[in-house]
């Protein structure tokens, strides 16, 4: 059912866009839980290209409404380059966080490639969070809330401009994004993106309505043409089950909605490249949602019930 493609995985082992230290830790844990493993298992070819390297977190208070941006600029470029060199070689990269500014590498190089081999893109955004902030906006100046309103144009200029785009030509348009398992956004970001018509399945959307057909909604109108991209932030799911995360929110997707979520985009075969954000060892409880965010992403590619494929 699912076209098995060839993934490469990088590691981005940094926090230096999040509110809480550890982050950094993210891409071994997912290594030592077994992720590379797990998907050769059911016949994907693994490379691992090992991990980006950039500057340290000096942690410091926000700057003109940004924590730590010269250092999120320069992590965000390797990201790029390391995301855009795993595409253009025609496989699926798997970027490890990190926290979760990274998308801006990340999604920039995929944007990029979608324009020079003229593919439509779909990016779906698993979080607790909108990450829809910019810096007259945050609570926080953490560049992690920030990632796809700077995708869209709205952002600091050295990072809405990675991968050669610019604020006029940004890397991406609200209207490609859906976003799920929404449950934080802060004031001003809750009017920035009604304003920009940003497509929200929230968790009040979900209680209602299911997580079937919230994902039918979220995976209409793909066709043979579509790059998917899914950003999973791992605070996407209930804490109860992932506590390894900075942060925590209440009321997020059980184990088997989660589990649902990723089966049916392993369904639609057009799964093209994954970021894996956030997961926080330092906070985590014996590597137990490295193990679950594996477990998932072994759905995602395909991994399923009985009777499939
Ligand atoms: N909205 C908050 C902020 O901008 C929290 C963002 N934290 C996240 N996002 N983990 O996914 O500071
Ligand atoms: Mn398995
Ligand atoms: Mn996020
Ligand atoms: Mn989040």
């Amino acid at each position: 059912m699912t076209l098995l493609r060839n993934v490469s995985l990088i590691g981005a082992p940094t926090d230096i866009g999040a509110g809480a230290r550890g982050a950094s830790m993210g891409p071994e844990a997912i290594r030592v839980a077994g992720l590379a493993e797990a998907l050769q298992a059911h016949g994907v070819d693994v490379e691992d290209r090992g991990d980006l390297s950039g500057p340290r977190n000096p942690w410091q208070p926000p700057v003109d409404g940004y924590r730590h941006l010269p250092e999120v600029v320069a992590w965000n470029r390797a990201v790029h380059d390391g995301v855009h060199g795993i595409l253009k070689d025609g496989r699926l990269p798997i970027l490890l966080g990190g926290d979760h500014c990274l998308g801006i590498g990340s999604i920039s190089a995929v944007a990029r490639h979608c324009r020079d081999t003229g593919k439509k893109l779909r990016i779906l955004w698993l979080d607790a969070h909108a990450d829809f902030n910019t810096s007259a906006l945050t609570p926080s100046g953490n560049i992690h809330g920030m990632p796809v309103a700077t995708l869209c144009g709205f952002g600091a200029p050295d990072l809405v401009q990675v991968g050669g785009f610019s604020a006029e030509r940004p890397a991406i348009s609200p209207k490609w994004v859906r976003q799920i398992g929404i449950r934080s956004v802060d004031q001003g970001e809750k009017r920035f993106v009604h304003e920009q018509e940003l497509e929200v399945f929230d968790m009040r959307y979900i209680d209602e309505m299911g997580m079937k057909h919230t994902m039918e909604l979220a995976l209409a109108t793909l066709d043979a043409n579509t790059h998917l991209h899914v950003s999973f932030d791992v605070d996407f799911l209930d804490p109860a089950i992932a506590p390894g995360v900075g942060t925590t929110v209440p009321g997020g997707p059980s184990y088997r909605e989660a589990q649902l979520c990723m089966e049916m985009i392993a369904d639609t075969g057009r799964l093209a490249s994954l970021d894996v954000m956030e997961l926080n060892p330092a906070l985590d409880e014996k590597n137990r949602t490295a193990l679950l965010a594996v477990d998932l992403i072994e759905s995602l590619f395909g991994k399923s019930t009985l009777m499939r494929k």
